[in-house]
Order: C-alpha cells, then structure tokens, then sequence
C-alpha cells in the first residue's frame, strides 16, 4: 500500500505507523486465547493499529474479515487460516491490493506468493514428538490408542496425524482403533472421548490417548474419570500445546505429555513486517517455532506457574 511503498522510499519507518488487521480463527481452545492475547500485547507494544476480528471458527467469516482490511488499505494482513483450502481468491485480492498477508500457526495449500510468510511450528515433527513418547513408554507392549483429531481439514490436523503415525510405522504392537475429530475444544473433546469408551469396552481396551491438543486432552480425562477409570494411567493421555492445564493435570497424575507450541507467533511476524516495510527485506517463505516435549518428569506445577504469566 502507499504506506508501505513510501516507507521504502523513505526508509527509517518501523512497524510503529503501521495498520495491521488480523483474521482470528476464534477462541477454541486455551493455547487460541493466549495467542490473541499476546497478539494484542505485541502490536500495543509496537505501536501497531490492530484491527481484529473473531470468525468463530467459519472460514466463511474470515474471508470476509480479509475483504473488509483490504477495502481499509491495512499496511498489512494476518491470519491464522482455520483450514488450508479455499484461500486462493481472497489471498490473490491482497497481493493485488499490494497488501502483503503472514500466516499464522496454521499454513494454507495455495502458492507462496500468496503470502510473505508463515510463521507455524512443525506440525509433522509435533505428532512425531508425541509418537516417538508413546512408543518408548509402551516398549513394545500391545497398546490400542484413540486419537482425537483437530479441526477436519486443518492443516494441524492433517500433520499432526501424519506425524504420529509415521512414529507408530514398524511397531505393530501400537494400534489406532478409532480416530475422530474433537474440533480442539474441550467440550467436543470429552463428548468424542465418551464415545470411544463406550465403543472400546467401557474403555478397558484402550492403552492410550493422542490428542492434537491439550483442550481436547482435558475434556477426555473428565470422561475416562466418569468412566470410572484412571487418566494418565489406565489410559495413558498425550497431547500437543503445553497449555497450563495440561500441566495441572500432568501433576495430579492423571496427564502423561504434551509437546509445546509458543502462542508468541505475532512476535517474529511483526519483526519480519517491520524489516519488510523497512527496507524491503523479504523473510523466509516459513519463520518455525520450537516444540518442546514436556512429561511428568518435568516439575509441572513449576511450569504451569510459569506459563500462568504468559498470555494465558
Ligand atoms: C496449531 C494451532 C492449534 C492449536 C489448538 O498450530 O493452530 O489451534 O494446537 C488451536 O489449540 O485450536
């Protein structure tokens, strides 16, 4: 836009006159929350002029959120795509418009010159984390595991069940027998996980649950409770966000791991917007976030204070 392109011009600009708008999935889970937080408190601090809106998890919303910061003129767009289809229209309108586009924790299947960057954790090498855990706990014994999908055609999802089961190839001593999406809520979650146990022998044939988040995990160990059996040891629970629930959980026994994702995301996107508006420094088509495995070894009530303080 004209703000950008006189900054280049004129250089010395930082992201401090910037309009960004941003697309939010919603508020689904807990790590959701934190990373709107955080978003907010990085562009305050930064000066930025955030304008905000919550699709309540309907691409349809996004989308339109997407048109109206382009008929704004933003200096700039994120958007943390609620699925990873469907993008290529609505993203072709802000290149067109000159109004470059940072995704955020989740990536789209359309051509990256659609956007400036995306700035996402592994989500394969997440599911691998979590995979590889399960396989080393079980060493070798028979273990049936339900899994509890993320959004349906989202690209967590999609790579986080990728992942898991490329850990699980070659020891057929670990069996997914029922895999179903829990849309990253807690309530979906533990309505799913009730499902499964009723499906599984009241649960006595389940080894373990892998959740693709934390929320998920936490609605599911209320129902394996009200099942009258022991999360974290009747049925082993790992997960992926590291969000300070799980940590109270992982605490009180009744977690097992989880693999961490930083809710900071706006971080290294505001610092590539600003360089880009800069001096035209165009960053790295994928900007990658660290995942961390945590486990009962860990210290959780240490870490769930920790993580109290951080947007959550
Ligand atoms: C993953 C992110 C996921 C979180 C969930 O990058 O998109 O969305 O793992 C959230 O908690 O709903």
């Amino acid at each position: 836009s004209a703000t950008i392109l006189a900054a280049c011009m004129f250089g010395s600009a930082s992201a401090a006159d910037m309009t960004v708008g941003f697309s939010q999935i919603g508020s689904e889970s807990g790590w959701r929350a934190a990373e709107t937080t955080l978003t907010k408190q990085q562009a305050e601090s930064r000066g930025i002029d955030l304008k905000f809106a919550d699709a309540q998890q309907k691409q349809e919303n996004q989308i339109k959120a997407i048109r109206s910061f382009i008929a704004q003129g933003v200096d700039a767009i994120l958007v943390a795509p609620v699925v990873a289809t469907g993008w290529d229209d609505v993203l072709t309108e802000a290149k067109d418009a000159d109004i470059p586009v940072i995704l955020l924790d989740r990536t789209v299947d359309a051509p990256d010159d659609l956007y400036l960057t995306a700035v996402t954790s592994d989500l394969v090498h997440e599911g691998n984390v979590a995979g590889k855990w399960l396989v080393e706990t079980v060493a070798g014994k028979p273990c049936n595991v339900v899994e509890l999908q993320g959004t349906t055609g989202s690209s967590p999802a999609i790579d986080r069940k990728k992942g898991f089961e490329q850990a699980l190839s070659g020891h057929d001593n670990l069996k997914i027998v029922r895999s179903q999406t829990g849309d990253f809520t807690r309530t979906k979650g533990k309505e799913v996980m009730e499902s499964f146990l009723k499906a599984e022998n009241g649960g006595k044939d389940i080894c373990a649950l892998y959740a693709h988040n934390d929320d998920m995990a936490v609605g599911a160990i209320q129902a394996i409770k009200e099942a009258g059996l022991k999360p974290g040891t009747d049925i082993l629970v790992v997960s992926i966000d590291a969000v300070p629930d799980i940590f109270q959980a992982m605490a009180a026994g009744e977690a097992n791991a989880t693999v961490e994702l930083t809710p900071n995301m706006a971080g290294p996107a505001f610092d590539a917007l600003a360089a880009y508006k800069k001096d035209g420094t165009v960053p790295p088509k994928w900007i990658q976030t660290e995942s961390k495995l945590y486990t009962q070894k860990d210290d959780p009530m240490k870490v769930y204070e920790e993580k109290k303080g951080l947007g959550y």
